[in-house]
């Protein structure tokens, strides 16, 4: 690895370049989207990246449960009562009910995922987490012949989330996925960042990160998910439905009706850092493109 920015070893560290790429090829035909595959894609996608700090991570959020300032979620979400905290799965799936954090945990395998982050605001930074693919969690949960899509659903509590006094969005902030995109393995449910707990501004206990798509995807706190065959309502498409489609895709070539998204502003280079060009699907077109083939994706932003 080209970098090192703790002491811990990760799974990947446990396997030579050599013996992972040649895994890589033979998991490439039948097995292709295998789960030794599934865990080796983020790997690929990611492993040259350098992590930002974790002050950066941590200080600079978007949260509008806990105000709309950039320094706000750093400061109120330790307001939020994270613990005992479960999550309520439903819909189309085989059990369904209320899944607590420790049963959570204890199902699944906790590894890194080193991942670009985009905001739609033209800010990125590379983030660290800690988490486990969400198809682990919905194939646990068993997913319904017919299911086409999954939807989310952030706590919401007025007394531990100032922000929500406030009708700046319709509370609770909901997102969705299609089932493919949920099932990829790329897709994650985030539980810690460099090793520790996520923090609360972050998401705590428990939030999803889509890396190829713009960051309001990667909905935080979350207390439901259910597998539908109706795509979900999302937060921002109902606060703005023109500037924010479902999709919302990272796309260099699909402007913001009221800026660019060419290019964009790495948290933490500095007052006079260049800009960086914006890469189409955040970086991860080898892995994603597949998925919206034959899709008018200027249509379907
Ligand atoms: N519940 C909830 N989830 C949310 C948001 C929010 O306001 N409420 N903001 C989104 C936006 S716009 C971004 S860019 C990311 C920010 O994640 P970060 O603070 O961990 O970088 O969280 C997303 N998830
Ligand atoms: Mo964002």
């Amino acid at each position: 690895m080209a970098f090192r920015w703790n002491n811990t070893l990760t799974r990947a560290d446990a396997t030579p370049y050599d013996a992972y790429l040649n895994r890589r090829q033979l998991m490439g035909g039948a097995l292709g989207l295998g789960l030794v595959g599934a865990a080796g894609m983020g790997r690929a996608a990611t492993s040259d990246l350098v992590p930002n700090s974790y002050e950066d991570i941590t200080q600079y959020n978007n949260f509008y449960e806990f105000g709309t300032g950039k320094d706000d979620p750093a400061r109120n979400a330790h307001m939020l009562t994270t613990s005992p905290w479960s999550v309520e799965i439903g819909g189309m799936v085989d059990n369904p009910g209320d899944y607590s954090m420790e049963q959570i945990m204890e199902a699944m395998t906790i590894e890194e995922r080193i991942y670009r982050f985009r905001c739609v605001e033209a800010w990125s930074m590379v983030i660290p987490w800690n988490g486990f693919e969400l198809a682990d969690l919905l194939n646990l949960a068993g997913v319904q012949e017919g299911a086409k899509y999954v939807a989310f659903e952030t706590a919401l509590r007025k007394d531990e989330m100032p922000g929500t006094r406030f009708p700046i969005l319709d509370w609770p902030y909901v997102e969705g996925l299609r089932l493919d995109e949920a099932m990829h393995p790329l897709t994650i449910m985030a539980t810690g960042i460099y090793d520790k707990p996520i923090p609360n501004q972050n998401g705590a206990p428990i939030r999803l990160v889509v890396p190829w798509k713009y960051g309001y995807k990667s909905i935080k706190s979350i207390v439901r998910i259910t597998v539908t065959d109706q795509q979900p309502p999302t937060a921002w498409n109902k606060a703005l439905g023109h500037e924010y489609g479902f999709y919302s895709n990272v796309n260099p070539t699909v402007d913001h009706p009221r800026w660019s998204q060419a290019t964009e502003r790495l948290v933490g280079g500095g007052l006079f850092a260049k800009r960086q060009p914006t890469l189409m699907f955040n970086g991860y077109e080898d892995e994603i493109a597949s998925l919206y083939e034959g899709m008018d994706l200027r249509v379907n932003h």
